[in-house]
């Protein structure tokens, strides 16, 4: 059965399951939402999750919300990917990472997202200048951790990529038109250009960036 993605193809959070899913070569059909048109409100959807967020899957008979979730149970259909390590102590580990994404690095990014992406794209008005001062400096000391995490390893759990680089990275694919203030995080540059050069990365990022195809 094929694997149905419910997702704001835009979205940072809907694009980690979408590059995950690519990067995977599981079998899945996008089902794109229009937020303009509130899709992500009909009762269908509300139905699927009751947050009327994105992103959900639906694969069969399990219904799942929360991407990092998502993720999870992504690679856990291809556990030789080793991208959700077998062994306890590295998986918590890169759980413990999925758990900072939500706390700390989805939250501050998100504003700059949110004023600078979403607020352009639904004809929302101008980026509110005092919220993105007021959020600068949780984003800068979130960046200064993952900075230094990465320093000395290829991706954000040491060598190998794992689930984590997919929960956090995607906030990277808006990092230009969000302007985050990165100039001073030499480290999360580098990793993202390796994210960014993964083929299943690269296509997602091709797949975002068509106009979105309604699934109502
Ligand atoms: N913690 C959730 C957050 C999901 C979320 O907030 N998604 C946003 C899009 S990025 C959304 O659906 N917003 C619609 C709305 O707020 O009405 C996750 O990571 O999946």
């Amino acid at each position: 059965m094929t694997i149905e993605l419910y997702v704001f193809p835009r979205s940072p959070r809907s694009f980690k399951v979408m590059a995950l899913a690519n990067h995977l070569g599981i079998d899945h059909a996008m089902r794109p939402l229009d937020a303009a048109k509130g899709e992500h409100k009909a009762p269908a959807y509300a139905a699927l999750n009751p947050n009327m967020r994105a992103p959900t899957l639906k694969d069969g008979d399990t219904v799942l919300w929360e991407a990092n979730a998502i993720l999870q149970y992504l690679a856990s259909k291809k556990p030789e990917s080793g991208l959700l390590p077998r062994d306890e102590r590295a998986r918590i580990d890169v759980t413990r990472w999925q758990f900072w994404d939500l706390a700390h690095w989805d939250p501050a990014c998100a504003v700059f997202a949110f004023e600078h992406v979403a607020k352009p794209a639904l004809g929302m008005g101008p980026p509110d200048a005092a919220a993105i001062a007021k959020a600068t400096p949780g984003f800068e000391s979130a960046a200064k951790v993952l900075d230094g995490q990465l320093k000395g390893r290829k991706y954000v759990a040491g060598d190998a990529l794992t689930v984590a680089d997919f929960s956090l990275g995607a906030w990277l694919t808006v990092a230009d038109m969000a302007r985050y203030p990165l100039a001073p995080f030499g480290e999360i540059k580098r990793w993202y250009a390796s994210l960014s050069a993964l083929p299943g990365w690269h296509k997602t990022l091709a797949q975002a960036a068509q106009p979105v195809a309604s699934a109502a």
